[in-house]
């Protein structure tokens, strides 16, 4: 069969320790959403590869990693770390080609991020305790953590690398192994992922990748599997109920990042240029594919005006363009699919009386690739689908708000619950603020500032569950009391 040609990426599933063909030689081509030229093709896995990986992860549980002390299994968790900063150019290279992300997003947050998840965990790991009661001279009773076994681990396009090592290293931190399915868009950084994990002394049959497409596919099959013992992943909340359904066949502990309709929260003692600065970032990196991003952005009137046309003025400047171009700030959408929804959402904001300040469509100059501008739109009311619906691209609504309470009814107006960015110099009303917005994720005068130690995930229909620091471990791990009597 083909593989991927651009850079000799083999795009075969990964499954104890070897590149392996789909039994049924089939595959499907993966696009270069920047020009829409064909990159290669991939395996196209299906029910007997899934088998295939989850027998060598489920037999790999018992071998050398079972038995490997603690400080080696870090030093592989670190070396992955390394390895990964020592292809940090090839691996940008190959995330921008898939994603058509600008090439300096890759190299300056997707990829470190990737290495230092690895480096997070391998100290981390290295600290976890756990807890022991005496019962005077009756019993004692302490606990260990066991790896939950063989877990799914399901990525999205937008943040291939980053957010498949976010669950990777705590996964074999904890001992598990794993078997990935990587989002169909996007390959080519998870089959470099395993083969990392490989020089680095992970054994063969821990880390398995399975290509493929959702339903019907290697995502369904991976989710029905009786031998998966958990699931994370993170994509769109209507694929969460999906495999909700198929996991609840075999009770399968599940942890779920999904979508988002966050808000920004400015109040008019906030420092304008600040705010400025963060909310471009916020609403269009990454071509606004970010679950993390403020599509919904509510200024109190006094600011509004001033606001708006500031937040315009400096959108504008924004270059859309080739992803391996160092001006451009926004590159390509993922595909065409996913283009023509955002589209269609900018159609519906016109339709609902929506007022275009910026942006709006394709802009000038491309024959080929999903660039779509970055959109400011105002003049929607909150029943608007544009201000309810995740739309996942440049696009974000600006909001006037009055009083603290009316900006608070209508931000917790959602069934979504990710995150929210608060702008005030009043500390008491960031706090009063925080307290009450309903989402798991909360920056005050701040957008995406991470510490992994910190829980991490949603509220609502945002997600279930949190990853971070121990709470990855939580998620990663099984505790056994054990009670001895004395
Ligand atoms: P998606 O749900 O369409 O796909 C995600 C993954 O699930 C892909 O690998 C896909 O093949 C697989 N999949 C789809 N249907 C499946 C099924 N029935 N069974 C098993 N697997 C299946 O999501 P997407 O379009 O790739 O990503 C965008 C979405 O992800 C947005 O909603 C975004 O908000 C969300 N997201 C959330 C977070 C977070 O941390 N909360 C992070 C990134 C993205
Ligand atoms: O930073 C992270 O750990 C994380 N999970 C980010 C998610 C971004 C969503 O698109």
């Amino acid at each position: 069969m083909d593989t991927i040609t651009v850079t000799g990426i083999d795009c075969r599933h990964f499954i104890n320790g070897k590149y392996v063909d789909s039994a049924n030689s089939r595959t499907f081509l993966n696009t270069n959403p920047a020009n829409e030229n064909i990159l290669g093709s991939v395996a196209e896995g299906g029910k007997e590869e899934i088998d295939l990986a989850v027998a060598a992860a489920k037999e790999a549980l018992n071998g050398p990693w079972k038995t490997m002390p603690l400080t080696e299994r870090s030093n592989v968790l670190r070396k992955i770390g390394d390895l990964i900063l020592e292809r940090k150019d090839e691996l940008a290279r190959l995330e921008s080609l898939d994603t058509g992300k600008p090439i300096w997003l890759s190299s300056t947050i997707d990829i470190p991020r990737a290495a230092y998840n690895f480096h997070f965990f391998a100290d981390y790991m290295t600290t976890m305790g756990t807890e022991a009661y005496q019962h005077d001279d009756v019993a004692i009773n302490y606990a260990v953590r066991k790896p939950v076994g063989v877990v799914g681990l399901i990525n999205p396009w937008n943040l291939p690398m980053l957010l498949l090592t976010w669950k990777l290293a705590p996964c074999l931190a904890a001992g598990n192994t794993a078997v990935m399915k990587p989002a169909e868009w996007t390959p080519m950084t998870a089959t470099v992922l395993a083969e990392i994990c490989k020089e680095a002394g992970v054994p063969d049959g821990v880390v398995n990748v399975v290509h493929g497409f959702g339903p019907n596919s290697a995502g369904a099959a991976l989710t029905e599997h009786p031998d998966v013992d958990a699931i994370t992943f993170t994509g769109e909340t209507s694929t969460g109920t999906a495999i909700m359904k198929a996991a609840a066949k075999s009770l399968k502990k599940l942890s779920y990042e999904l979508g988002g309709k966050n808000p920004n929260i400015i109040f008019a003692d906030s420092d304008l240029d600040e705010v400025l600065e963060t909310t471009i970032k916020s609403s269009f990196i990454n071509q606004g594919e970010v679950c993390l991003c403020g599509s919904r952005i509510y200024v109190e009137r006094a600011a509004y005006d001033e606001f708006v046309d500031k937040f315009v003025a400096k959108t504008k400047e924004l270059v859309v363009g080739d992803p391996f171009d160092e001006k451009t700030k926004i590159g390509a959408m993922i595909g065409k699919e996913h283009y023509d929804r955002v589209l269609g959402f900018l159609d519906l904001a016109r339709e609902e009386g929506g007022i275009i300040r910026t942006g709006g469509g394709r802009p000038d100059g491309f024959e080929k690739g999903y660039y779509i501008e970055p959109t400011i739109i105002t003049g929607l009311d909150r029943d608007s689908r544009c201000v309810r619906e995740e739309i996942f691209g440049p696009v974000v609504t600006v909001i006037p708000f009055d009083t603290e309470e009316e900006v608070l009814e209508q931000v917790n107006d959602s069934h979504y619950g990710l995150s929210a960015s608060i702008w005030t110099n009043d500390l008491r009303r960031a706090h009063r603020v925080a307290n009450e917005v309903e989402a798991g994720i909360i920056w005050v005068n701040t957008w995406f500032l991470r510490d992994l130690r910190t829980p991490f995930g949603g509220m609502k229909q945002s997600g279930i569950g949190r990853e971070g620091g121990m709470h990855s471990f939580e998620f990663y791990s099984e505790l056994k009391n054990i009670c001895i009597k004395l």
